[in-house]
């Protein structure tokens, strides 16, 4: 997917580990047209010690987290709006594709025109 990271204003890095000085920083990530970025995190790390920190990208529009958009996750949109049972991720902010602040008929509507763009 082409993630990276970088500590404060530093360099984008590709690698999965790093070793830095004892400090306090600001760790973000980059973005990726269609995810959901992970929120920038203010950590401090000791050169002495290993952190393991992760950063999840959600796909927008991907109501079941299987990476993948398609109709089973309209339909998934679809059942929150009317009301049905659902076990959908704690983010439902990935779902809001019309950016409106809600969950509504216009991100169905999105997800169907995703779908469509994509040839699925
Ligand atoms: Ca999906
Ligand atoms: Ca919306």
């Amino acid at each position: 997917m082409g993630a990276q990271w970088k500590l404060d204003d530093g360099d984008w890095q590709s690698a999965t580990s790093s070793m830095v000085e004892s400090a306090d920083y600001l760790l973000s990530f980059s973005q990726i047209p269609g995810w959901r970025t992970p929120d920038s995190i203010e950590i401090g790390l000791d050169e002495k010690a290993t952190e393991l920190i992760i950063g999840q990208y959600y796909l927008y529009g991907d109501a079941d987290s299987n990476e993948i958009v398609d109709l089973a996750d309209m339909i998934k949109i679809q059942q929150v709006l009317t009301g049905v049972p659902h076990d959908l991720p704690d983010n439902l902010d990935v779902l809001d594709l019309s950016l409106d602040g809600a969950l509504g008929i216009s991100d169905v509507i999105k997800v169907f025109q995703n779908i469509s763009d994509s040839g699925n």
